[in-house]
């Protein structure tokens, strides 16, 4: 390659990063990047997003001008032989303890000063205790959705019992089963209160899904064989969606289910006016 056509190759290297850059920015000013407006108490996830996408991003931008600079600074030069690099100890120590300071630094940041940690613990350690039971069940491809009753609890639910009239397979011999309300695969809704904690009870019957509520800033897979548990608080009324968020199979794109916020007489209102199982399974 000729001394010319090399720095022509390092002015494209800077000429393809700029230009990215100016349509990104392009593309996220037209049409917006930011998630649907937070419907739910879980403002630290949006707080935390930022600010790893601006640490992220001042590197990112950084660390592409210097690639550009160098690229162009050392292109080809008849005169220099290439030569052999045989390591440099430290140098690779401090290439390895700076960036591991900097993920420290992030995590800290995240997990103590905008409150990841505290959420975490929320999320995962106690659940409040009047809070709103829903059991969402996944299989290809759509959401079984199950409502404990005026009891507030699930009844038991055996493999063995599942049929196309039992899509969950429910125990109905089970006190606890008999006033649960089952809505099968693709026919019911998410019918959930204003300002109450909300907990979701996660199942699958085939492979991982993972419900995401993108208003709400919730995900949590859902794992065949095991129960799997998240929680949060709606803070606004409307109508939203749940996608499947975990790619299931062919049909995964349409895995999807609506959800409905409004007060809580509301919703205990249109509860009431369900059939419970023990009308559908006698
Ligand atoms: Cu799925």
């Amino acid at each position: 390659m000729s001394e010319k056509q090399s720095k022509f190759h390092g002015l494209l290297f800077l000429f393809f990063f700029i230009t990215g850059m100016i349509l990104s920015v392009w593309v996220v000013l037209r049409n917006g990047w930011w998630l649907p407006e937070l419907a739910s108490d879980r403002e630290t996830i949006d707080k935390i997003f930022v600010t790893i996408f601006i640490i992220a991003g001042i590197l990112f931008i950084l660390s592409e001008l210097s690639l550009s600079f160098f690229v162009l600074k050392y292109s080809g030069d008849p005169n220099r032989r290439a030569f052999y690099l045989p390591g440099n100890t430290k140098k690779e120590i401090l290439w390895s303890i700076l960036p591991g300071t900097l993920v420290v630094i992030i995590l800290e940041i995240s997990a103590e000063f905008l409150g990841g940690a505290s959420l975490w613990g929320r999320i995962y350690g106690e659940v409040p205790k009047d809070a709103f039971l829903v059991e969402i069940t996944g299989e290809q491809f759509a959401w079984n959705v199950r409502y404990p009753g005026p009891d507030g609890k699930f009844g038991k639910t055996d493999p063995k019992l599942i049929s196309t009239d039992n899509p969950l397979g429910i125990d109905i011999s089970d006190e606890a089963a008999k006033d649960d309300i089952v809505f099968p695969a693709g026919q019911g809704i998410l019918y959930l209160p204003l300002n109450r904690p909300v907990v979701f009870l996660i199942r699958s019957k085939d492979v991982i899904h993972s419900p995401y509520l993108p208003n709400f800033r919730v995900k949590q897979d859902a794992v065949p064989g095991m129960t799997t548990r998240t929680w949060f608080v709606p803070k606004k009324e409307g109508e939203f969606e749940l996608a499947c968020a975990e790619l299931c199979g062919l049909g995964h794109y349409r895995m999807k289910l609506p959800v409905v916020v409004e007060p809580a007489e509301k919703v205990e209102e249109w509860l009431r006016e369900q059939t419970p199982a023990a009308d559908l399974y006698y």
